[in-house]
């Protein structure tokens, strides 16, 4: 079945020059980019992105973090694109968890600085892409 998710190349991912490598192995892997942006996030978009993890004791770093400096966000659209794009990205910490071959298995050290982000279901995606795309 045909989806979309939201991609974020995070601040670090954008600093470190990974948006050509990510948006590379995206297009390998099959799936079709439908937006592309590069922009700086406010705190109030940056805390209704990550509003599932207001209260955890990351919270405040993670805005923070986000906010920090530019970020690419993108659709990415195909067969499975929210199971697919989260395979490529690798588990959530890039060492104990990511797997080598993965974006964050091959670039990452720390949890926080885990250079993109990307939908976990079908309902994020749909929020997601709905607060960073409005007009998609
Ligand atoms: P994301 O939402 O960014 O795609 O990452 P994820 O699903 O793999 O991980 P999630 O649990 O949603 O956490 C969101 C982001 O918060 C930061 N984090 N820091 N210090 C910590 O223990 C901690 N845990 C999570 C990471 O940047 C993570 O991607
Ligand atoms: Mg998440």
């Amino acid at each position: 079945m045909t989806e979309r998710t939201l991609v974020l190349v995070k601040p670090d991912g954008v600093e470190r020059r990974l948006i050509g490598e990510v948006v590379s192995r995206i297009e390998r892997k099959g799936l079709t980019l439908v937006a592309l942006d590069l922009r700086t996030v406010d705190r109030e978009l940056a805390s209704q992105h990550y509003a599932e993890h207001d209260g955890k004791p990351f919270f405040e770093s993670l805005l923070e973090f986000i906010t920090s400096g530019p970020v690419l966000a993108a659709v990415a659209e195909g067969p499975r694109a929210i199971s697919a794009w989260r395979q490529l990205a690798g588990g959530t910490d890039p060492v104990d968890k990511a797997a080598p071959g993965s974006i964050r298995g091959d670039f990452g050290l720390e949890v926080q600085y885990n250079l993109v982000h990307g939908s976990d279901s079908p309902e994020s995606a749909a929020r997601e892409i709905k607060l960073w795309f409005p007009n998609l």
